[in-house]
């Protein structure tokens, strides 16, 4: 079964949650960029995770909208439809039939080691934290291999989930017979935690960044450019790459590089002897650059919801084509009757 493609490109797939109004600039550089990349060059499959969103409590009509939104940014950010699977998860009830499979599989322990479940859990607070929150991972392991995925683009905070999925699919492959491909966290080094603008010692997100410190995609791209002019750096003046010493500007200088397509060592050069305030006002107009055509193609697709509506449907349909059969092999082999 997980050998079923040998001549094939490698699969990838990936998801992210339509939880926010619009995507930030660490989704974009951390993962949405390597999966319009992948799509060149792998069998790529990619969904809007909304099972996972309601982990969280969420307002039912801005789920629906943030879903749109979330396919709708995706396809603006390049995703082809035609060369990639693009699907929301709930259209593929496979995702949540595997998951209880893995529910099953998965020591107490082992799900309540997730330091993301840690993080959310306490921000939540005992009251906001679902059973949902707690198995939000083996859904995840279970989005994974469902499509026999060789490789996961994700940003640095997923890596500890891709290993709770390997885990998960060799645990099942031993007691059951070999049935998933063994899945491998695909990050680039560069782009894997791109830091929040205020505090670049935590990660730019959703749930954490002030709102001075987080990039949105869908913002007005005047807002942005302040936000990237106002970015803290330090009290020192050089313009020079060190993570360690001087995190602003070496994330500035990341977040650059990831738009330019210069390296680092290149704006290094370009900057030298020139202060701060240069490299910040250049980066915000090499983001307004490339964020203006992201939000008019976003808005284009959001303007035609059946269209969109009509590819997500056809993405669900090809999906499950794969899933369908995954599905069917676990379930034989774990030894549920079929039904007739
Ligand atoms: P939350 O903080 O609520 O977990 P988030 O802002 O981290 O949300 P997700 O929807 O969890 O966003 O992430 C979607 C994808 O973007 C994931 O692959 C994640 O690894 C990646 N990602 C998120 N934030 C960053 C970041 N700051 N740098 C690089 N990649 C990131
Ligand atoms: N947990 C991820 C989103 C996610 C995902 C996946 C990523 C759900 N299922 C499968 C990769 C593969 C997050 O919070 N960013």
């Amino acid at each position: 079964m997980a050998s079923e493609r040998p001549t094939q490109r490698p699969r990838v797939f990936s998801g992210i949650q339509p939880t926010a109004g619009s995507f930030h600039l660490g989704n974009y550089l951390g993962a949405v960029r390597q999966w319009v990349a992948l799509q060149e060059t792998h069998d790529a499959v990619y969904s809007v995770v909304d099972l996972h969103a309601i982990t969280i409590a969420q307002d039912p009509k801005e789920l629906r909208d943030a879903t749109r939104l979330a396919a709708a940014q995706l396809l603006g950010a390049g995703l082809d439809p035609e060369r990639c699977t693009l699907f929301v998860q709930s259209h593929v009830p496979e995702h949540s039939q595997l998951a209880w499979v893995m529910n099953c599989l998965t020591g107490f322990g082992e799900a309540a080691r997730m330091t993301q479940f840690k993080d959310k859990s306490a921000k939540q607070g005992a009251e906001g934290t679902t059973v949902g929150l707690f198995t939000y991972p083996v859904l995840q392991a279970a989005d994974i291999l469902l499509y026999q995925t060789d490789q996961v683009p994700v940003g640095e905070d997923q890596r500890q989930h891709i290993e709770l999925t390997r885990d998960l699919a060799q645990r099942f492959n031993g007691r059951y017979g070999d049935t998933f491909t063994l899945p491998a966290a695909y990050i680039l080094k560069e782009a894997a935690r791109i830091g929040d603008l205020q505090d670049p010692a935590i990660k730019m997100s959703k749930s954490a960044s002030s709102p001075k410190g987080i990039v949105w995609l869908m913002d007005e791209p005047r807002v942005s450019a302040k936000k990237f002019r106002s970015a803290v750096t330090d009290t020192d003046t050089v313009i020079r790459y060190d993570p360690e010493a001087k995190p602003g500007v070496s994330n500035l200088l990341d977040v650059y590089s990831a738009l330019s397509g210069e390296s680092v060592a290149r704006l290094e050069e370009k900057f030298a002897g020139q202060l701060y305030g240069a490299l910040k006002t250049e980066l915000a107009e090499v983001f307004t650059d490339w964020v203006q055509p992201f939000r008019t193609r976003t808005l284009e697709y959001l303007d035609d919801p059946a269209e969109l509506d009509a590819t997500l449907a056809r993405g669900a349909a090809k999906a499950r084509e794969v899933a369908t059969r995954t599905l069917e092999a676990v379930y034989e082999r774990v030894g549920f009757l079929p039904p007739r």
